[in-house]
């Protein structure tokens, strides 16, 4: 872990959380390329980033890049040497000199997490700090709260865990809260219900946006859950393995087989979180259960036939998002034979087009996001620009437009409901 000599003012800053925005205004940063900060979250993939001397310095500046973490978080930085890095070029070393030229243009480079968080150390969001220092004085010039986090497998949450995120998930709920029961957590259920008319699915006919539209849905939930404990991350249900303590009163719930009498009603512990889990006046939570939990999903006869991801990835054809035929893209081929059937063995609620209702699609999309990104991972495909990495590229071009084909929104720069 690297630190760097930093005044005492910016160190205090860094541990009680406050303000991150004074006395460096010589110098600026910024993640992904936007002065948002809401973007500035990182995992393993090169993230591009840029800095620049702010208006007023004529003489061009060196500078070290390098950062600071109070949980443990570490990150590396690349080199824009013109390519996007990939597995072999990536150089994710703790610091890089950068020449600054005097007249304000942008430098750009790379940015990756290297490192998570030790999550019992998190006290607070963003809790790695890029630092930049001038190379001569080595006074710092600038720095950008990023964070680095990395989400588990359900299955082997501790109980600690566990109770983070389900503690998490019934304060977004509003279960605990004066609002009612679940009357403000209606809205996640909607914009999945809205965007599904808008070409969120349909991978195997080419929609594009079935992966993206859900990963960025997910992140923006995942950030909700953060502003309320910064430790959380959403699990991912292996839907191709077997479940063993996913599907119990004290995690997600559980439903009887059928033919039993508690076959439709999800149960809960009294003492989890998400125990009377309704969604603005409805009915208890339901969902149906095909087959024998213990099993794989995949090895269970009742049930939709799920892929393994091992498969899916590997097979030919599926080196680009969406192939020459559709159902040759990852896109298609994660939706259809590995996400559908999830989908379809826990039935109720989790099949209807409000499916966030249930809770347990943020698992499920979890895992489809996690096989997104080990196709990624596989054939380099963290370019946003390489079409092959998402295909339509720039804007959406007008309702008249030649290429027109997908809904507004799908496009690369367009931007996602809601
Ligand atoms: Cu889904």
């Amino acid at each position: 872990m690297k630190f760097f000599r930093r005044s005492l003012i910016s160190t205090i800053s860094l541990f009680v959380g406050i303000g991150y925005t004074f006395a460096q205004e010589e110098v600026e940063i910024q993640v992904n390329n936007t002065a948002n900060l809401q973007d500035d979250f990182l995992c393993w993939n090169p993230i591009p980033a840029r800095i620049r001397l702010l208006e007023g310095q004529q003489e061009s500046r060196r500078v070290k890049i390098g950062f600071e973490s109070s949980a443990e978080g570490e990150v590396g930085f690349s080199r824009d040497t013109g390519v996007f890095p990939d597995a072999s070029t990536i150089e994710n070393t703790s610091e890089i000199e950068l020449l600054l030229p005097g007249d304000g243009s942008w430098v750009p480079f790379f940015v990756s997490g290297t490192q998570a968080t030790k999550i019992e150390n998190v006290s607070m969001s963003k809790d790695v700090l890029i630092v930049a220092n001038d190379s001569d004085s080595n006074n710092l010039v600038a720095q950008l709260p990023v964070m680095v986090r990395v989400r588990k497998d359900a299955e082997s949450l501790t109980q600690a865990e566990q109770e983070i995120f389900l503690q998490a998930l019934a304060e977004l709920h509003g279960h605990n809260r004066s609002v009612g029961h679940g009357r403000n957590y209606i809205k996640y259920a909607e914009a999945h219900a809205v965007a599904f008319r808008n070409g969120i699915h349909g991978g195997d006919i080419g929609f594009p946006l079935f992966l993206a539209w859900h990963r960025a849905f997910l992140l923006s939930i995942e950030r909700e859950l953060q502003e309320i404990d910064p430790r959380v991350t959403i699990p991912y249900w292996a839907f191709d393995s077997a479940s063993s303590s996913i599907f119990t009163e004290n995690f997600m719930g559980v439903v009887g087989l059928p033919g039993e009498a508690s076959q439709f009603e999800v149960k809960f512990s009294p003492t989890n979180p998400l125990h009377g889990w309704v969604v603005n006046g409805s009915g208890s939570l339901r969902r149906i259960r095909n087959g024998n939990l213990d099993l794989s999903i995949r090895d269970d006869s009742f049930v939709t036939y799920v892929d393994s991801l091992a498969d899916l990835i590997l097979e030919e054809g599926a080196t680009e998002y969406r192939g020459d035929e559709a159902e040759n893209g990852i896109n298609s081929r994660i939706e259809d034979r590995y996400h559908n059937g999830a989908h379809s063995y826990v039935r109720g609620w989790l099949t209807t087009l409000s499916s966030p209702r249930d809770p347990m699609f943020y698992l499920l999309h979890a895992n489809v996001d996690r096989a997104w990104a080990e196709w990624q991972a596989k054939y380099d495909r963290f370019d946003p620009n390489d079409p092959a990495s998402y295909p339509e590229q720039g804007a959406f071009p007008g309702d008249d437009g030649p290429s027109s084909r997908w809904p507004k929104s799908s496009y690369q720069n367009d931007i996602m409901w809601p």
